[in-house]
C-alpha cells in the first residue's frame, strides 16, 4: 500500500505541507510574490538626444545611465523623493547601431571629458521603478555626432529643394551671406564646372566651420563617413582632406535653380550623389531619431553666448529644421487610446515621438545666481518651435530644464567659480560671466566667457557624479503614466 503511487494532487500538497513547516521563509516569500505583481508590461523610453557639435550630449548621457545604475533617491530625488529606481540589465543594441561605451567614458577616461563621438551609438537597459505595478521599464538611449543634424534635411528634400534651402534662406542670414556671397557668385556663373563649384563649396564650408556657423552639409566635411574628424585640422586651415560628400568623388554643392536649369548634366550629376549619400548617411540618421517616442534637445546657452550672433541663428536654424524633418507630435495611435496606454503604465505602443525635454546643459558654467535665467534663454531660443508644433499636433508633451550633468564646478560667494581649469594643474577660482535676461540683439565672440573645466567625476565606481537638474529631466523622461 505504501509503495503505490499517489495521486499527484496528493504529493503535490505534500511538498508543499513539508515546506511550509520545514521553512518558515518559504511563507514569506510566497505572499512576498503574491503581493509583487508580475511585469505584464514593458514601458518604452526610446530617448534620441540631439544637439550641436559639444552640446553635451554624450555626457548628459553617460550621467543618465550612472544615475539609473546606482540610484540614490537622497541624490537624486524621483516624484516625492521615495521612487526608487533598480537597474535590471544591459540589452544588446538594436538596429544595427554600436554599443554606447559607457564604461570607456564612464571610467577610464582619467580626469578627461569622454571622447567626441564620431559613430552613432546606442545603450539599452531595464529598469523597475518602485511605484510601478506592472511594468518594467525598457529604456534606449540613442547618442548621434552633432555634426550629423545639417544632414537631416537631406533625409527629406530633393536636391533642388536642398540647394534652394541652403541659397535661399541659411545663406541669406546676415551672418551667413558674407561668407557665401563668393560661393553664390561662382555657382551662378554659366562658365562654372564641377571641380571649381566644388572647390569654392569646400572654401565656404571651411569659412563657416571657423566662424562658428554651425551648418555644414554635407557633415562629412568634418568628419567622414568612417568617423575621421577633419575639424581640428579645418581650423588651423587646413581643408585639403576634407571633402564635401562621401568621398574625394562623390562630392556635391548646391546649384541655383538657374544652373541647374542650364547646365542639367552638372545637375543630374550632384544629384546623384546626393541620392548616394541620402541612402547611405542621412537616411539612416533620420530613420534612428524617427524610432524614438522621446527627444531630448540640448541647447548649449553658454557656448553660443560664448561665440557670436551667427552660432545662435544657426542652432535656431537647426531646431526649426529638426521639428519640420522629424515631425514630433504625430504618432499614428489617435487620442482616444491614450487613456489606455496611460493606465498601462507608460509608452506602450506609441509611435513616433511624442515628449520632449529641451535641456539648456553645462548649467554648472554659469555662477548658481545665474542658473535660472537658463532656462529662461533655452525656451526664449526654442519656445516658439516646440509651441508651433504642439498646436499643429495633439500628442505633444514639452517641458524646459537647464542641468550640468557632471557638476563640475562650485560657486563662490564673491560671484567667482571654483574649479579645475582645462589645461591646468588644480582647482583656481575665476571670474564668469552674468547671463543676459534675453538674447541680446547682437553679439561678438569675447563679450561672454564661460572658461572649460575638467570633469568631476567621483573615482567610485558606483557612485553617479554631482550633477545640477538631472532629476527633474529624469523623473520627466521615465516618470509613471499611471
Ligand atoms: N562643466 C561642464 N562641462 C560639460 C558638461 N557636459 C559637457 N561639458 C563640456 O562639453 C564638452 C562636450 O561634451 P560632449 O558630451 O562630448 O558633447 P557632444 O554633444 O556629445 O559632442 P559631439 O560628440 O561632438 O557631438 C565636454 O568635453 C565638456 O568640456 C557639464 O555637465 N559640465
Ligand atoms: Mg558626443
Amino acid at each position: 500500500m505504501r509503495n503505490q503511487p499517489q495521486p499527484m494532487i496528493h504529493r503535490n500538497r505534500q511538498v508543499i505541507r513539508r515546506a511550509v513547516w520545514t521553512y518558515p521563509h518559504f511563507l514569506i516569500r510566497i505572499s512576498e510574490q503574491m503581493m509583487r505583481p508580475p511585469k505584464l508590461f514593458s514601458s518604452k523610453h526610446d530617448i534620441a538626444v540631439v544637439g550641436l557639435y559639444r552640446s553635451g550630449k554624450t555626457v548628459f548621457i553617460t550621467s543618465l545611465i550612472n544615475h539609473l545604475m546606482h540610484h540614490r533617491p537622497d541624490e537624486l530625488k524621483l516624484g516625492d523623493g521615495s521612487i526608487k529606481i533598480t537597474f535590471d540589465e544591459e540589452l544588446p543594441p538594436q538596429n544595427g547601431f554600436s554599443r554606447f561605451p559607457y564604461e570607456e567614458f564612464r571610467y577610464e577616461n582619467n580626469g578627461n571629458w569622454p571622447k567626441k563621438t564620431k559613430a552613432t551609438f546606442q545603450y539599452r537597459c531595464s529598469f523597475f521603478r518602485s511605484d510601478w505595478g506592472w511594468s518594467k521599464g525598457e529604456l534606449s538611449l540613442v547618442d548621434i555626432p552633432g555634426e550629423r543634424l545639417s544632414d537631416i534635411a537631406i533625409a527629406k528634400l530633393s536636391y533642388g529643394q536642398w540647394s534652394d534651402r541652403l541659397l535661399q534662406k541659411v545663406f541669406q542670414d546676415g551672418h551667413y551671406r558674407d561668407a557665401a556671397q563668393s560661393y553664390q557668385q561662382l555657382a551662378s556663373d554659366q562658365s562654372a564646372t564641377e571641380q571649381s563649384v566644388v572647390a569654392s563649396y569646400r572654401e565656404l564650408l571651411a569659412e563657416l566651420y571657423r566662424s562658428f556657423r554651425p551648418i555644414i552639409s554635407p557633415s562629412t566635411f568634418l568628419l567622414t563617413a568612417d568617423g575621421k574628424f577633419n575639424g581640428t585640422s579645418i581650423i588651423k586651415g587646413d581643408h585639403a582632406s576634407a571633402y564635401c560628400g562621401l568621398s574625394a568623388d562623390s562630392q556635391f554643392a548646391p546649384l541655383p535653380q538657374s544652373i541647374r536649369h542650364s547646365k542639367p548634366e552638372l545637375s543630374k550629376l550632384f544629384a546623384s550623389r546626393y541620392a548616394d549619400y541620402r541612402k547611405n548617411l542621412a537616411g539612416p540618421l533620420v530613420k534612428s531619431l524617427s524610432r524614438c517616442n522621446e527627444m531630448v534637445v540640448l541647447l548649449d546657452v553658454t557656448t553660443l553666448l560664448a561665440a557670436n550672433t551667427g552660432m545662435y541663428n544657426g542652432n535656431r536654424a537647426l531646431l526649426e529644421l529638426l521639428f519640420e524633418i522629424l515631425s514630433p507630435g504625430r504618432g499614428l495611435l489617435g487620442i482616444g487610446l491614450d487613456l489606455l496606454r496611460k493606465s498601462l503604465g507608460g509608452r506602450i505602443g506609441r509611435r513616433g515621438i511624442s515628449k520632449i525635454a529641451v535641456v539648456a546643459t553645462k548649467a554648472d558654467k554659469v555662477h548658481d545666481s545665474q542658473r535660472d535665467k537658463l532656462v529662461d534663454l533655452a525656451k526664449d531660443m526654442s519656445g516658439g518651435i516646440v509651441e508651433r508644433q504642439k498646436q499643429r499636433t495633439s500628442n505633444l508633451e514639452c517641458r524646459y530644464f537647464a542641468c550640468a550633468a557632471v557638476k563640475s564646478t562650485f560657486s563662490q560667494v564673491d560671484g567667482t567659480l571654483r574649479g579645475n581649469l582645462l589645461g591646468d594643474d588644480g582647482p583656481v577660482e575665476y571670474p564668469v560671466s552674468d547671463l543676459p535676461s534675453r538674447w541680446p540683439g547682437k553679439w561678438e565672440q569675447g563679450e561672454f566667457v564661460f572658461p572649460d573645466v575638467a570633469p568631476l567625476f567621483p573615482e567610485n565606481a558606483a557612485l553617479a557624479p554631482d550633477h545640477l537638474g538631472m532629476d527633474h529631466i529624469i523623473d520627466f523622461l521615465v516618470k509613471s503614466q499611471v
